[in-house]
């Protein structure tokens, strides 16, 4: 059998990183069983309390300094280097594992951890330290609006008309790693399946939206990523 799959999409969530040692958020000993979402992850907790919001990034920025991609990564940024048609990744981690396993074509739809955005001007730079509430921004000067580069709820996902496009026109959807609680990712079945592509699940658990999918695989992300990942490519 050949595989004739021309344009794939790939959807990615927390799970593809727990095996990285980064905690995922609705498991058992989840960042949602350790904080509260209204208190961290939304722009009116960052306007209230913005050390907190700030020392909650913080620490996971600091996390993601030395954190290395894990097979399921360098499966995924394989498949995208060695398949004949094109292949995107969207994924809601702000983590850079899928960068530092070698995926190009990523859309990062929640953000990532490693920029910082100047709620005043708009300005995305580089950050390796920690933000503070007196920083100013080397754009614009300003200081008090310095916050990460992530998505909270209520903010609109980044890039969302790219994919869009691309789950219109996809023939293959694999969602890896998330629970599909939060949305437009959770919808992203959906469209992927009103389009006529084939769609997989890939995840340790059945997820909130399994009954969208043609197809479910459940597992370990680094065990059973590389061996679909193999399989495609050998079709
Ligand atoms: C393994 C594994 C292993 C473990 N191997 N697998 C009512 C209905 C519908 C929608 C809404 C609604 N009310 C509000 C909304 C919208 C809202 C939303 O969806 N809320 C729901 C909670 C209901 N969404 C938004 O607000 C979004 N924006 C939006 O809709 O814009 C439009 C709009 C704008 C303005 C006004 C009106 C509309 C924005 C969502 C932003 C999400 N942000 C976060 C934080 C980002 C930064 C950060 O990281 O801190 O993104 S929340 C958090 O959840 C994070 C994640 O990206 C996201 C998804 O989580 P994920 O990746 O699925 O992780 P888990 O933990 O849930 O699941 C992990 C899975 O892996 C599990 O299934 C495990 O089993 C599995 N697993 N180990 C394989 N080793």
């Amino acid at each position: 059998m050949t595989n004739n799959y021309e344009r794939i999409v790939i959807l990615t969530g927390a799970g593809l990183s727990a095996e990285s040692g980064l905690s995922t958020f609705r498991d058992k000993d989840g960042i949602w069983s350790k904080y509260r979402i209204e208190d961290v992850a939304t722009p009116e907790a960052f306007a209230r309390n913005p050390e907190m919001v700030l020392d909650f990034y913080n620490t996971r920025r600091s996390g993601a300094h030395d954190v290395r991609p894990n097979a399921a990564h360098e499966a995924l940024a394989r498949l995208e280097a060695e398949h004949p048609g094109s292949v995107m990744t969207v994924t809601q981690n702000i983590d850079p594992l899928h960068e530092r396993a070698g995926t190009m074509n990523l859309i990062h739809m929640h953000g990532e951890i490693l920029k910082a955005l100047c709620a005043h001007c708009g300005a995305r730079t580089a950050v390796e330290e920690n933000l503070t509430v007196d920083l100013a921004c080397s754009r614009c000067g300003n200081s008090g609006g310095m916050r990460p580069d992530v998505v909270w709820f209520g903010e609109m996902p980044y890039q969302m008309e790219r994919i869009y496009a691309a789950l219109g026109k996809c023939d293959l959807f694999l969602s890896i790693g998330t629970s599909g609680n939060v949305y437009p990712a959770a919808g992203f079945v959906a469209e992927a399946g009103a389009a006529g592509a084939h769609t997989v699940e890939l995840n340790l658990e059945p997820s909130e939206g399994i009954s969208m999918f043609d197809e479910a695989i459940h597992g370990k992300a680094t065990e059973v990523v590389p061996a679909y990942v193999d399989k495609l490519l050998k079709r």
